[in-house]
């Protein structure tokens, strides 16, 4: 035997002795699987408060096999760059709002139709119902973890807006299908993401916007549009998604933990969406001394025949692109009053 082959067998003599009477040597812990969570709008803002919970309840029942390092404010992507910044893998995880892409996701945005969807929590179990029958292709790239809506739109603004008159030629800040019911009621509709509007606000370029009213509260817009005119209309679909390489890497018990929290997450933001409007409200009557305006029935009548073409429309164009427009629809119609029950 050769000197090199002398030492190699020992080696293995050694490796095979230690093993039989130490036992194998524990695997250092496994490190962590870190993921990125990116979202467009400030972090007290309710789908950064969402954002957190979810993160929280993955780390604590993965038992820490899962670390979400969160990136509020768009500091990782902006609200735009959402989708498409997840599919490439600049963040694992994204909120976005789909109202700001009306023509990229025509199916789960026909819940901003104006259909009566009550409230956030109604209206986030209509929406997570609609996407499950649907599936539509747009989200095929990602996996999707959740969705959920805001509550119901109304309108915040510097000046009081009591009639159509009042509304007339306004600038109003709105997006997406809400942009469309200024327009029909003959305001300026002003395109935005939520995260422009504050300086836009501040510097005059709008007079007011269109939007849940949790924003009065958590971007202080109170304190600046002293006037809430209650429209009722219409809310902003969100979702949540995954890269899809991400998604593919994950061990199998981490995919059931993020299964099971997305009706979980859709039903717990629905739910903070509605009580934290009510919460914000006070705050804005009581605090900021805001005027809550009413629509009397008359006037609100008159409000709602200007919007009764818009369904119309939208049925249409979701036709023109192979959609069952008709059926969606009443689909819609048929889950509000499931979930309203
Ligand atoms: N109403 C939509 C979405 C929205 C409502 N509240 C917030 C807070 C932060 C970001 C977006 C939103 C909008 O007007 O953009």
């Amino acid at each position: 035997m050769r000197g090199k082959t002398v030492i190699g067998l020992i080696g293995v003599l050694l490796t095979v002795f230690c093993l039989g009477v130490l036992g194998p040597v524990p695997a250092a812990a496994a490190e962590p699987i870190k993921l990125s969570y990116a979202n467009f709008p400030p972090a007290p803002t309710f789908p950064c408060v969402q954002m957190e919970r979810s993160g929280r309840q993955v780390e604590k029942r993965t038992g820490g096999k899962v670390l979400i390092n969160t990136y509020p404010g768009g500091t990782l992507l902006d609200a735009k760059d959402m989708m498409d910044g997840v599919i490439a893998g600049q963040a694992d995880i994204g909120c976005l709002c789909m109202a700001y892409q009306p023509g990229r996701f025509i199916v789960t945005n026909s819940t901003s139709l104006p259909l009566g969807i009550p409230n956030a929590l109604v209206g986030s179990r209509v929406l997570w119902d609609l996407y499950n029958k649907y599936k539509p292709e747009e989200f095929a790239q990602v996996k999707v973890l959740t969705m959920f809506v805001t509550a119901p739109s109304n309108i915040m603004s510097k000046v009081p807006v009591r009639n159509l008159e009042d509304l007339k030629g306004l600038d109003i800040r709105a997006s997406g299908g809400a942009a469309m019911i200024i327009k029909a009621w003959g305001g300026n509709d002003v395109g935005m993401p939520m995260s422009a509007t504050p300086e836009a606000l501040q510097k005059g370029v709008v007079k007011g916007l269109f939007s849940s009213l949790e924003v009065m509260k958590d971007f202080k817009y109170a304190e600046l549009c002293k006037y809430v005119t209650l429209t009722d209309t219409v809310v902003y679909p969100f979702a949540v998604v995954m890269n899809m390489k991400t998604w593919n890497s994950l061990p199998d018990e981490v995919k059931k933990v993020l299964d099971d929290l997305a009706v979980e997450q859709c039903e717990w933001t629905g739910d903070y969406m509605d009580n934290h409007v009510q919460e914000a409200n006070k705050w804005s009557q009581e605090t900021q001394k805001v005027e809550f305006i009413a629509l009397s029935p008359e006037e609100k009548a008159k409000w709602d025949e200007k919007l009764k073409f818009i369904t119309d429309k939208w049925i249409e164009e979701a036709k023109a692109k192979g959609l069952p427009g008709e059926a969606i629809v009443d689909d819609i119609k048929t889950l509000i009053k499931k979930h309203s029950r």
